[in-house]
């Protein structure tokens, strides 16, 4: 090993005495066999001295600083823009307890094979030592992660993202080996040596080959959500990929609901939406837009918390009237990703306010007119921007507690079949109703768009153990709840035989969260179907909306016909998990088929 990097990896400048933390550095290091090994501390002169680097070396493109103060814009390798699950494993020892939801790699085979890939991948490279916290400072549920990865890209983004450098370190202490364990390489970007492992049972993530946000920024959705909801399940606990909302009614009472939509269906949305002028006594603030860690409190109550800092949210579609507090999210601070370029220095995608611009440079740094065959910004591009940025965060956002959770959303993206809101008889109704949940896929991952699939509880992609196992754990959690919170399924998606939405969506899906929250609070009946409660007519805030009842009853309706094909069509899931699919999910699809038949 030459001088210089045997220096390196003895670490004499390491902000840190854990031997625990410096022995996993040093044995990653002399696998990867990096040039420099730089500790990071999360200062404003590391990122000032980090974002230079990233400049000259054409990582990061700087926008206006009139337009788009501190904002940068970074160009992926076109083969790189997604989340790839197929190339995603979950490593458990046995097969079984990843379950058939997930790619299974033994951890022997997996630690070989990515091992051989890891050798020497940083040799003339920085490895950067990324300490991050997911969760408030100071609070008991928080998590500490520690990334090593090749990529300045990344290191910028988990700045954003986690609470990163010393305060995890603090956390973290000078003995304990309480730490995730993430190892990240570019590498060549290609797919062909591309695999994401999970090796849930060593608190240990192993990615190669991507530098894309859900592959690479290992505290998202490898930390937060597989490797979390794994550990929840241990610990009695459930990681969930859910936005957390507060709502302030209008007579100044404050209530919070989680929302479980799969990627790209409007999380984002939802959590920083600005209600309607007919509505306008109601307040929305935002928690998370992503991941929710849910625990029951010393008071019987579900309580959550955004164990995330900032927003890595989907550009296209995003515009001051869908979502002016994201736009405003973006304005400063902010690394897009895989967007289109003005010739002033700003940012552009489809979707955005006003009229494309005449001249673009697309997402891949080519010319690009109103003509172009293609799309300029990539449908998966990205803006990552911190939570502060954010003109409703939350007051609570850094509470170590959390917020205490008056209802619980799942929805999908569906054109037919599912209401615009259901509400579920009871716990286990609501549980199954998240995990026969179907939705359209999206731009988020790679493969096939607008396909109809069953995403349990938009956990499909992230659920880091046996999907039977873990409806199981969620049935599990109700014996420790003393107030369970109501359990809804939406669907802002549906459409017309003219194939347009029926529901306007965005804001006015606030009218939809009022009756679900009137619900929660006993305030306001219900129809009952044979499939569940929804709001009788009237119910529903639709003053100022401009639909006539008829068009709000086609978004409302069951129709019984379909949702027999519907529910025939969750046999294939139920097969498929049938191993450990809990009876009592099994006969609530039982007991709905009986009840269409009658
Ligand atoms: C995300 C996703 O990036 O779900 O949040 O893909
Ligand atoms: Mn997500």
């Amino acid at each position: 090993m030459p001088e210089n990097r045997a220096a390196a990896t003895k670490q004499s400048d390491a902000p840190t005495n854990n031997p625990k933390l410096l022995a996993w550095v040093e044995e990653m290091a002399k696998l990867t066999q990096p040039d420099r090994i730089v500790w990071c501390d999360g200062s404003e002169e590391e990122k000032q001295r980090l974002t230079k680097d990233a400049v000259d070396k054409g990582i990061l493109i700087p926008l206006s600083p009139e337009k788009r103060p501190g904002c940068y814009l970074h160009r992926s390798d076109p083969n790189d823009v997604a989340r790839t699950e197929h190339l995603t494993f979950v490593c458990t020892r046995t097969k079984e307890a990843s379950g058939p939801n997930n790619n299974w790699m033994d951890p022997k085979e997996a630690y070989a094979k990515l091992g051989k890939l890891f050798e020497g991948s940083m040799k003339g490279r920085t490895m950067y030592v990324i300490p991050y916290l997911m969760g408030p400072a100071g609070s008991p549920f928080s998590k500490v992660g520690i990334e090593l990865t090749d990529s300045i890209y990344v290191v910028l983004n988990m700045r954003i993202m986690t609470r990163m450098g010393r305060v995890a370190l603090d956390t973290l202490g000078d003995t304990s080996g309480d730490f995730n364990r993430g190892l990240h390489c570019t590498l060549d970007l290609d797919p062909e040596k591309r695999f994401i492992c999970h090796f849930p049972e060593d608190n240990t993530i192993w990615s190669i080959g991507s530098g894309y946000g859900g592959n690479a920024l290992l505290g998202k959705k490898c930390l937060a959500l597989r490797i979390a909801s794994f550990l929840g399940r241990e610990e009695g606990w459930l990681a969930e990929h859910m936005l957390i909302l507060g709502a302030e009614d209008p007579q100044g009472k404050k209530h919070y609901v989680v929302a479980a939509f799969p990627s790209a269906c409007g999380k984002t949305n939802f959590a920083m939406m600005v209600p309607p002028p007919a509505l306008k006594g109601w307040k929305i603030t935002t928690i998370g837009d992503d991941i929710s860690w849910l625990r029951i409190g010393k008071d019987g109550r579900l309580w959550a918390v955004n164990p995330e800092n900032g927003y890595f949210g989907v550009a296209p579609g995003t515009n001051k009237k869908t979502n002016p507090n994201a736009m405003a999210c973006v304005e400063r601070d902010a690394i897009f990703t895989n967007v289109a370029m003005t010739k002033d220095g700003d940012v552009w995608w489809e979707g955005m306010d006003g009229q494309p611009p005449a001249e673009l440079t697309d997402w891949r740094g080519n010319p690009w007119t109103p003509e172009s065959k293609t799309p300029a910004a990539h449908p998966n591009s990205r803006f990552t921007a911190p939570m502060r940025n954010n003109p409703i965060l939350d007051e609570t956002a850094d509470d170590s507690e959390g917020v205490p959770i008056s209802a619980i959303i799942f929805g999908g993206r569906r054109a037919t079949t599912v209401p615009l809101v259901m509400q579920s008889f009871n716990w286990a109704h609501g549980v199954y109703l998240g995990a026969t949940m179907g939705s359209e896929t999206t731009a988020a991952a790679v493969g096939q768009a607008g396909v109809v699939r069953r995403d349990p509880m938009a956990m499909l992609p992230f659920c880091g153990y046996d999907m039977g196992d873990y409806f199981g754990h969620w049935l599990k959690i109700q014996a420790r709840l003393a107030e369970p919170p109501p359990i809804f399924l939406v669907n802002w998606f549906r459409k017309g035989p003219d194939g347009k939405f029926l529901w306007p969506g965005f804001g006015e899906n606030m009218r939809v969260l009022a009756w679900v929250l009137a619900r929660a609070a006993g305030s306001v009946g219900a129809s009952e179907t044979p499939l569940g409660l929804v709001p009788r007519p009237g119910d529903l805030d639709t003053e100022g909306l401009g639909l006539t009842p008829e068009q709000v009853k086609q978004a409302t309706s069951i129709d019984l016909a379909e949702w027999g094909t519907e529910l025939e069509s969750q046999g294939e899931l139920f097969t498929k998990l049938e191993r450990t699919l809990p009876a009592a999910i099994r006969l609530e699809r039982e007991l709905l088929i009986a009840r269409i038949k009658n």
